[in-house]
């Protein structure tokens, strides 16, 4: 079932309804669609205690505690279009970006254009308008259509795939026979083995210049200077993978994980976290959201606006609600 709330990240106030192919110019990727010559696979994660959280950046981050994490199996790359559409092949599987809503899963004053299949992508304001209003629900827009209706995934076998509920990929996670990473399994894969700001040496998100993960460079949303390479998605593995060998942890697509969220930590909840339940989640500053923890930040983060391509980072992000920014991948930890 459909349920879409629309509170934190995504109010219907800060919502532009697109009708067609509007939003198109903003998502220009490379053509190239693979970086990686090898795609596929699991990297083993070794069970480590580690400190997850931090208290220097945003207060949600927080405490900083320790963790003990049990060894465990996790993609090499983000979830990518071919292999979600070997599952939507092999089970008819259909997101729910591609369902009608429900019209009883939505407020009262909802406009009966959210009541069409669709998704939310982002539209950086035109110049002269306020930068106040980056996302756009589109009508028509899904996995297959990740930019618009009028747009396809011809010749993006090798880039992550969005528009991806929570449940859409909890359904690909139990076909795979895996499972979506815990908030803690994601961090400690992220870390890097480091106990650091970010997720590589030096305190600089492109140190020297170079950079490690996809993101955003220039001031958010109007400037978009992409000297990382990339000025939207890229395809999995285009930046280099991190000393297990698991490619963009941080950047590119936001990840689900497994967490209802709270905007903090339980440092009591340290071996083998699972963090708050529904309740708990439902009943926090968060308001009536379902809300899931998403990790890793995305092609959107930049210096200006979010500092979340770092391994402590976290958000909160609407379960009924992809977007063009948020993808996932799996993992898998022995019995
Ligand atoms: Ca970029
Ligand atoms: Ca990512």
């Amino acid at each position: 079932m459909r349920k879409i709330f629309f509170s934190g990240l995504f109010s219907v106030a800060h919502l532009v309804i697109i009708q067609s192919a509007a939003a198109q110019s903003t998502m220009a990727s490379h053509s190239s669609s693979s970086c990686s010559e090898r795609l596929g696979g699991q990297i083993w994660i070794e069970g480590s205690e580690f400190v997850m959280g931090d208290d220097t950046t945003y207060q949600e981050e927080g405490p900083a505690h320790p963790v003990t994490v049990s060894g465990f199996w996790i993609d090499a790359h983000e979830v990518t279009n071919s292999q979600f559409a070997e599952f939507v092949e092999e089970t008819d599987y259909v997101t729910v970006a591609e369902q009608s809503p429900d019209p009883a899963d939505w407020p009262e004053d909802v406009p009966a254009e959210f009541l069409q299949p669709g998704s939310v992508l982002f539209t950086p304001p035109a110049t002269g308008q306020l930068a106040e209003n980056w996302w756009s629900w589109v009508a028509g827009t899904n996995w297959r259509h990740p930019e618009g209706p009028e747009s396809n995934i011809v010749g993006k076998d090798n880039y992550p795939v969005v528009h991806i509920a929570f449940e859409d990929a909890l359904a690909y996670a139990k076909w795979a026979e895996r499972s979506l990473p815990t908030e803690a399994q994601f961090e400690l894969a992220a870390r890097n083995k480091r106990n650091s700001r970010y997720a590589w040496d030096g305190n600089e998100l492109a140190p020297n210049g170079h950079h490690h993960a996809n993101t955003w460079q220039g001031s958010f949303p109007m400037e978009n200077n992409p000297e990382d390479g990339y000025p939207g998605l890229a395809p999995v593995g285009c930046f280099e993978p991190n000393d297990y060998g698991v490619y963009d942890l941080i950047g590119n697509v936001w990840e689900w994980t497994s967490n209802w969220y709270l905007p903090k930590h339980d440092p009591a909840d340290s071996l083998n976290p699972i963090g708050p339940s529904q309740q708990e989640s439902f009943g926090s500053s968060n308001g009536d959201s379902a809300a899931r923890v998403i990790k890793g930040g995305s092609y959107l983060c930049a210096e200006n606006y979010c500092l979340r391509y770092r391994p402590a980072a976290r958000q909160a992000q609407e379960s009924g609600l992809g977007t063009s920014h948020i993808g996932f991948r799996t993992v898998l930890s022995p019995d």
